[in-house]
């Protein structure tokens, strides 16, 4: 990793096919992050499979699932570097049975690249990963308009699905300005590295240039160490390894550090990053660490890691402001779909509806309502079924956000208000 450049998660959302992995692949291999040859590889093994035309895509789909399929199923990261920024970049998945993966992956993230295919337009999971993305703390958008050479590059098509996105972002108040629109081609690779001369009518930025200029996020070195876990592996020589990316503060070996729900902890032995032992890591960092004590039984994705002696809040119920995007009937208290945290997914009722919410101007419109349904804002009390770390987003923004799922779908998103502790 070149300690020179800022880092940045930058997340690749959209819809199903639209071509998000195809789009990853090509910047790999145009950054000189992929090998000509393997590309080559990628599309003699493609063809074999009958999916011809997927070999940027094969960069990212490692699983042998996802390569029969043609599809993303998990997210999967990988590291490039342009003059400005060094990336890790989250491949999502837009198949809708994979969506809960997707917030995982945009949760990750600070900014976002929305790929929306020039000849299907915004379809629903577009819809559903912006909604996503913008309750989730994603920053700026780069909508990538791909697939330009289906349409044979028609600035009419472009200027059509460039307006039914800002629609869409505007909807739910994302700042359409500080969106950037390229019209690209991720299979011929227009307008990526290099300036297209199929696109003439064209003269923004290329998708390069406009990764460039993303703003360097601000990194909350100095609030308190959260670390949600998202996997724990067992390595021969080193023990337990929980890994993850590191939201807020530092994390230092000699730390002493406290797992929650858990409830465990103990001393930081040492830390890994891009397959080497550091001292430390930052927010934004995704790293490997191990820790005196804990055995791999003792933790699971979800738990939180912060420091012992301020350690990571547990909910025993906690208050949200809720806006609900889709939901086939009303919501009613004694509802319990899934919460998806962070990196936790828990079951929690909602105990009660305490108000509804105007959208518009944040206040309130009605106390107690019976019910609320899509559309709707709400202020609400949860109460999680099993022990759920989660804090206020107006103390620790990154760990404050959520996404509601229930019957394949997200239903809705949102903030947490207070936490009531145990
Ligand atoms: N013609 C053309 N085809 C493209 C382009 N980008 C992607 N494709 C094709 O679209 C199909 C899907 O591409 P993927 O990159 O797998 O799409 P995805 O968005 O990652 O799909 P999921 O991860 O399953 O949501 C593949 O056949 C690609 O070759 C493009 O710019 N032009
Ligand atoms: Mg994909």
């Amino acid at each position: 990793m070149s300690e020179d450049k800022p880092h940045q998660n930058l997340a690749i959302i959209g819809h199903v096919d639209h071509g998000k992995s195809t789009l990853v692949g090509r910047l790999l291999y145009e950054t000189g992050s992929v090998p000509e040859h393997v590309i080559e590889q990628h599309k003699e093994e493609a063809e074999e499979k009958g999916k011809g035309g997927f070999e940027f895509a094969y960069v990212m789909d490692n699983l042998a699932e996802e390569r029969e399929r043609g599809v993303t199923i998990d997210i999967a990261h990988q590291e490039f570097d342009t003059d400005e920024y060094y990336f890790t970049i989250v491949d999502c998945p837009g198949h809708r049975d994979f969506v809960k993966n997707m917030i995982t992956g945009a949760s990750q993230a600070d900014n976002a690249v929305l790929v929306v295919a020039a000849d299907d337009g915004v379809a629903p999971q577009t819809q559903e990963h912006v909604f996503l993305a913008r309750t989730l703390g994603i920053n700026e958008l780069i909508v990538g308009v791909n697939k330009m050479d289906v349409v044979d590059y028609k600035e009419s098509t472009y200027k059509e699905v460039v307006s039914e996105v800002k629609d869409l972002l505007n909807q739910v108040q994302f700042n359409t300005d500080d969106a950037e629109f390229i019209p690209i081609s991720a299979f011929e690779g227009d307008n990526i590295a290099e300036r297209s001369d199929n696109t003439d009518w064209y003269d923004g930025e290329i998708l390069l240039e406009a990764l460039n200029n993303l703003q360097a996020p601000e990194p909350p070195t100095e609030a308190d160490l959260r670390l949600p876990i998202q996997d724990v592996y067992t390595i021969s020589g080193i023990g337990t390894v929980p890994v993850g990316r590191i939201e807020t503060g530092m994390l230092n070996t000699g730390d002493n550090v406290s797992f929650q729900p858990s409830d465990v902890g103990g001393e930081v032995k040492t830390i890994e990053m891009h397959h080497e032992e550091v001292p430390k890591a930052e927010p934004g960092d995704n790293v490997g660490f191990n820790v005196r004590g804990i055995g791999k039984d003792d933790i699971r994705r979800g738990d939180v890691c912060g420091p012992a002696d301020d350690p990571p809040s547990v909910a025993e119920t906690f208050t949200a402001q809720i806006v609900v995007m889709q939901h086939p009937s009303v919501i009613t208290d004694g509802y319990t779909p899934v919460f998806h945290a962070h990196t936790a997914q828990v079951a929690c009722t909602i105990e009660s509806i305490d108000a509804k919410i105007d959208p518009s101007s944040g206040e309130v419109a009605e106390e107690n309502p019976d019910f609320i349904q899509s559309g709707d804002a709400a202020k609400v009390t949860v109460r999680p079924q099993k022990p759920l770390s989660i804090e206020p987003a107006s103390e620790i923004p990154e760990l404050g956000s959520f996404a509601i799922r229930d019957m394949g779908q997200t239903i809705a998103a949102g903030q947490v208000l207070s936490v009531n502790e145990p």
